[in-house]
């Protein structure tokens, strides 16, 4: 069985009366990073000048392929994720989305469900689906392919504000202000994204990552309703086709209580930000779930002795436990490639 899934197969059979499955406490976990594929890498910057424009690149199925497979190529990462951007579902709904050259995501603002449709979506996605099924053959056997979308309300904070901000105001304030405009709004992303990530499946994605990036926005009932709700409704939509596949929820820097984040929105996996606590994470999600995170970036960017301690810290306070080897974010772009390398070395050093 290939690693990646082994670890979660592993810690599915673990149950709480007792009956553990050995866990070796020298265990070498999977490790794959989120933005493995990226800027940091010279390939990338070279095949994304050859594409045109970011979206172009998403697009473009060989391209999107080629892409995927360079940090596997360079690295040998345990898993790889598909190629694309959370911001292709409000694209596929009908809002218009551009790229601004070294400023980020730009969207025609929404305020409700009102000008977006659900009738383009399958078709308007083809070309990623088709990214997907062309790794499915092209990655090595050992090889997890990991599918994604952003969560619901991550996803609608760009939708409603029209660009990325830093504290989500635009969103906070429709879903305060005109509750069922928002809902609205929710309700046709959570419908899309089942699409999407069913077919994902489909076509060859072994497990499905959703990216809550901007979780820490909302607290107590709004996170219920607005982070909580829409990512279960995802995870049943998604069981309810028969779509089996293991799903990594990944609420950023959330203040809500894990254990029950993880019971409510049924996610058998619980991606950590850098800042987590492993400690009371370990002590309080059942062993059932794989734990994944949470390396600073930056400390990846300092290399060195930081990395060698961070490395080891995470090792030691995951000992006993079924987890994968990730980042708590993103790798920046100012990343050397030789620290991945190093990363990886340390990681299956046992
Ligand atoms: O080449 C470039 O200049 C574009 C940079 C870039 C890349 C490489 C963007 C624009 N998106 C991506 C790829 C991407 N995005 C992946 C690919 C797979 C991989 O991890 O290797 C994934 C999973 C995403 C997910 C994504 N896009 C998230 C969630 C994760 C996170 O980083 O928090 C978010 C919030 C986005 C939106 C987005 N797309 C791109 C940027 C720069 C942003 C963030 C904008 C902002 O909030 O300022």
């Amino acid at each position: 069985m290939k690693p990646f899934l082994k670890t979660l197969s592993g810690a599915a059979t673990q149950d709480e009366t007792g009956k553990k499955t050995e866990l070796d406490k020298n265990q070498v976990p999977p490790i794959w990073l989120m933005r493995q594929a990226g800027r940091y890498l010279p390939e990338y910057r070279a095949l994304r000048e050859q594409a045109g424009g970011f979206l172009d690149l998403c697009y473009n199925p060989a391209f999107a392929e080629e892409v995927t497979l360079q940090p596997i190529r360079r690295y040998g990462f345990d898993a790889a994720i598909l190629f694309a951007d959370i911001l292709l579902i409000p694209d596929a709904l009908g809002q218009k989305v551009w790229f601004e050259t070294g400023e980020g995501p730009r969207l025609d603002p929404v305020v409700s469900a009102q000008s977006l449709s659900l009738d383009n979506v399958t078709q308007h996605l083809e070309p990623i689906i088709e990214t997907v099924s062309r790794l499915s053959h092209s990655l090595p056997k050992e090889t997890t392919l990991i599918g994604f979308a952003g969560a619901p309300w991550t996803v609608a904070t760009y939708m409603v504000a029209g660009r990325g901000t830093p504290d989500q105001a635009p969103a906070r304030a429709l879903a305060e202000k005109d509750p069922e405009a928002f809902q609205g709004l929710m309700d046709i992303i959570v419908a899309a994204t089942i699409d999407y990530l069913a077919a994902q499946v489909e076509a060859g994605a072994e497990v499905l990552q959703l990216f809550e990036s901007w979780a820490a926005s909302l607290h107590g009932e709004a996170f219920e309703l607005w982070c909580v709700a829409p990512v279960a409704a995802i995870v049943e939509g998604l069981r309810a086709r028969g779509v089996q596949v293991p799903i990594i929820g990944f609420p950023r820097a959330a203040s809500c209580d894990m254990a029950d984040y993880v019971a409510r929105t049924g996610v058998q996996v619980l991606g950590l930000d850098t800042h987590a606590d492993r400690k009371a994470m370990v002590k309080n999600v059942p062993e059932n779930i794989v734990l994944q995170g949470n390396l600073d970036p930056l400390v990846l960017v300092e290399g060195g002795t930081a990395l060698e301690q961070a490395v080891g810290d995470i090792k030691a306070d995951f000992a006993g436990r079924h987890y994968i080897f990730n980042l708590g974010h993103g790798i920046v772009p100012q990343t050397p490639p030789e620290h991945v390398q190093k990363l990886i070395e340390l990681v299956r050093q046992g």
